[in-house]
């Protein structure tokens, strides 16, 4: 399907995403409801010029500290993020030792393994192939997890969810940082650290803010946390979409 699109068509970029969902639904990786989500983080994204914005930016660095001076974190894939950002995602796993889990709402056992061998394919294992624990407080699908996986973790990533599962982990003790381009969506709403922008960039930025932190003194590091404001971010990041984008 990519090779029949037109490279020079101005819609291009978007036309190759929706494509790579298409392959995710026909692989067993993808639901149709991720289609559906997809569609409305392309309008969120409309508004943003499909381009990151400072808010997040600053919420990018703030999550790469935050993962520096982790112990344990655990990068969160589902059936959309293992099509979209698979190699970025095995690449920040990569550089900063972050376990990748599978995790998801729409939960089947085919499509585990279709994730897991996706990653294979690009010599990443994942966990949550098999889940063997829960997450307590939680009824959703998504409290199936790998017991050596983010059960254990300090800091977990999430992207493209509803709010349960982060209300959950905090409850555990956990830090959680959010990728989603809706502010008013309860996992940003709820996350310690939510970057609002389109996961395709979201992940490279904090990769790269991560090679940029990586090796400062913890109290650098924590001088950035504590000066982060979340709420100030999303008011941000409401302000632009509600504003709109013009021109560029
Ligand atoms: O693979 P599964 O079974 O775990 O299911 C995954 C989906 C995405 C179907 C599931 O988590 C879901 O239904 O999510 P929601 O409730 O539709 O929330 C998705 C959120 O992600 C919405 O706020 C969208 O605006 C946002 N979003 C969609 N695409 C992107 C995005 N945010 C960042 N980058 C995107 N590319």
């Amino acid at each position: 399907m990519s090779s029949e699109l037109p490279k020079q068509h101005p819609r291009y970029q978007s036309l190759y995403t929706r494509s790579l969902l298409e392959q995710g639904v026909e692989r067993g990786i993808t639901t149709l409801t991720g289609l559906v989500s997809h569609g409305r983080g392309e309008a969120f994204d409309y508004l943003l010029g499909e381009q990151s914005h400072e808010f997040a930016r600053e919420a990018a660095r703030a999550a790469a500290a935050l993962m520096c001076i982790s112990e344990k974190s655990v990068i969160s894939v589902n059936g959309n993020t293992a099509m979209l950002v698979r190699d970025e995602m095995a690449a920040l796993s990569q550089a900063s030792g972050a376990i990748i889990e599978i995790n998801l709402f729409h939960d089947e056992p085919s499509r585990r393994a279709a994730i897991a061998s996706h990653f294979r394919a690009v010599g990443v294992e994942v966990l949550g192939v098999s889940p063997d624990a829960t997450i307590p407080g939680l009824s959703s699908p998504r409290a199936r997890v790998d017991s050596k996986g983010m059960l254990l973790a300090d800091v977990v990533l999430v992207s493209l969810e509803d709010g349960d599962r982060t209300e959950a982990l905090l409850a555990g003790g956990k830090k959680v940082i959010a990728i989603d381009l809706n502010p008013l969506s309860r996992t940003p709403q709820k996350a310690n650290i939510s970057i609002i922008d389109n996961v395709s960039r979201a992940i490279p930025l904090i990769q790269e803010c991560y090679s940029q932190l990586k090796g400062l003194p913890k109290e650098e590091l924590q001088s950035i946390l504590d000066t982060y404001s979340n709420p100030k971010i999303l008011k941000s990041a409401e302000e632009a979409i509600r504003k709109g984008f013009i021109g560029g």
